[in-house]
């Protein structure tokens, strides 16, 4: 398997975190960020949409995080991190599609525009940014994990952008359960550091 990515990308870090907790080896390809290799035709070719990560997995090409967690999980990782009876994978995959979609629109972008990485406004980001961490208070206030009373691929998935919250400028300690769940994963055997 072949991981196209970034040091700094928090898409790119959930696969390396799951590899990292499940043992499985892996080549990283360090893409030129700076000079937009992302952008450019031959990685297009990989990835149409000019993002990382990337993944070469048994000869095929996939985009986007959620594939790869999907891959990863079922090939290597047992019922743990994708539970396959239709109720515990459908509840899994409903925090997948949160992850890109409040967090990745709200707190990804927000994060990004402050950062410098993305235009657009920051007050709309923000917007979906709190809806998506009302949304995770929500949850964890009862709940020690986002699916199925266990980590799965849903916790990894929505970490890294909760994580980095606080650059997109949201308020994190006012949400107490989301800081103990971050803290939960970050606690899981062979759980990679965020930087
Ligand atoms: N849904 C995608 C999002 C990937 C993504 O947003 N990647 C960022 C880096 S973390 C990127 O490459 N951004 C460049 C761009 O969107 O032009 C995934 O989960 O892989």
């Amino acid at each position: 398997m072949k991981l196209y990515m970034t040091e700094a990308s928090g898409n790119s870090y959930k696969i390396r975190v799951l590899a990292s907790i499940l043992n499985v080896p892996y080549e990283k390809v360090l893409i030129d960020w700076d000079n937009k290799e992302h952008k450019k035709p031959p990685f297009l070719r990989l990835n149409p949409r000019g993002q990382v990560p990337v993944m070469e997995i048994e000869g095929k090409v996939f985009w986007d995080s959620a594939a790869h967690l999907v891959y990863i999980a079922r090939k290597y990782g047992g019922e743990q991190w994708l539970p396959t009876t239709p109720l515990e994978l459908a509840e899994v995959v409903q925090w997948l599609a949160f992850s890109q979609s409040e967090i990745h629109f709200g707190l990804q972008w927000a994060r990004g525009v402050v950062n410098k990485l993305l235009f657009g406004s920051l007050q709309e980001y923000q917007g979906y940014g709190r809806k998506a961490l009302e949304l995770l208070a929500w949850r964890l206030n009862d709940h020690d994990w986002l699916a199925v009373g266990q980590p799965t691929i849903a916790d990894i998935a929505c970490y890294p952008y909760v994580k980095r919250a606080r650059e997109g400028g949201f308020m994190l300690d006012a949400y107490p359960p989301v800081i103990a769940w971050l803290k939960r994963c970050e606690a899981l055997p062979g759980w990679l550091k965020l930087d």
